[in-house]
């Protein structure tokens, strides 16, 4: 069951709830917030409220994002929506207060999604969470800081219209998006694309010391605890390494492996379209999909590595001989 308008399920509720996944991202984040803005604007009597794990402070840029609570509590919604949430056990800390509410709304675009809620509203086609939610709001009420928030979900979640989700529908909605004023070109560069002065360094040193191997088809890009501990950084400050690991002539498959405690290692995995990655990451326990997806694994770094490798080689040649 789909919504022409969330307006549907607005009448006669006086206090909503509104949740995303654990470890928000831009389009959660992003989903989240325009969609909390848009009932604080548009149906006053509502008392709404979004519960959301602390998000990244390059988020800052979206109106509100202070109101964000981040610990739970005991509260009854009339109605708890989720953005972004592909499964039930993805809530976070928003689980019982789902849980509780006496109705429930899924807003989402992840294919895996089975609906978890009383009204699903889920379209798997779609490039993220944010468009779809566009979809359900009236165009000429969208303002600027919902227009902002929305905006910053689409970048996030097509890695600034680029990946194969991004459709015209997309662009026309952006260019909507635009019409309102938003500062597109800051919202791009400094949610998305800006690192610090650490974090660049940390990529330089990755991309330095990387290593070609199978004839310059297969990338790899490795950081050890130790030097993690140098530069005092976390895995969360090691996004887009592997993007750009990809983004080496003539590769068809970039990992980049961290130590995220003594011989334990989280493998982030990019193809460029000829070896299936998710296939990989399954066969080591992990998950994810065609062209991105990771895995965790045990054991020295060499092992890791050449596991790996040894899977990406196999696969390389099933597709050399089909
Ligand atoms: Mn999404």
């Amino acid at each position: 069951m789909t919504m022409k308008n969330i307006a549907e399920v607005l009448e006669s509720v006086k206090t909503v709830g509104i949740g995303g996944h654990i470890r928000p991202d831009g389009d959660c984040v992003g989903s989240c917030m325009a969609l909390y803005l848009y009932i604080r604007t548009y149906f006053p009597d509502i008392d709404v409220n979004v519960y959301l794990d602390h998000p990244k402070p390059i988020f800052g840029h979206i109106e509100c994002i202070d109101e964000i609570k981040t610990e739970a509590d005991d509260r009854v919604f009339d109605l708890f929506i989720t953005c972004d949430v592909s499964a039930r056990d993805r809530l976070a800390l928003a689980g019982e207060l789902f849980e509780k509410a006496k109705k429930t709304v899924c807003i989402d675009h992840h294919v895996s999604n089975q609906g978890f809620a009383d009204i699903n509203h889920v379209q798997g086609d779609i490039s993220s969470c944010c468009e779809v939610l566009y979809g359900i709001l009236d165009p000429e009420k969208v303002t600027l800081p919902i227009a902002t928030a929305i905006y910053t979900g689409m970048v996030h979640d097509t890695g600034v219209f680029q990946y194969s989700s991004t459709s015209p529908e997309t662009m026309r909605i952006a260019g909507e998006l635009m019409k309102t004023g938003i500062p597109f070109s800051r919202i791009i560069d400094e949610s998305f694309y800006q690192k610090t002065y650490i974090q660049n360094q940390v990529m330089g040193r990755v991309l330095a010391e990387s290593i070609l191997l199978q004839n310059g088809t297969c990338i790899i890009g490795y950081l050890r605890r130790r030097d993690m501990d140098f530069y005092g950084v976390e895995g969360s400050d090691l996004d887009g390494i592997v993007s750009q690991l990809r983004l080496t002539k003539g590769v068809e498959v970039a990992m980049f492996i961290y130590e995220t405690e003594t011989q334990t290692f989280k493998v982030s995995l990019r193809s460029n379209g000829k070896v299936d990655v998710s296939k990989v990451a399954v066969f080591f326990g992990g998950g994810g999909h065609t062209r991105a997806a990771g895995c965790d694994l045990h054991g020295s770094m060499y092992d890791v590595i050449n596991n790996i490798t040894a899977e990406i080689e196999r696969q390389l040649a099933e597709e050399e001989d089909a």
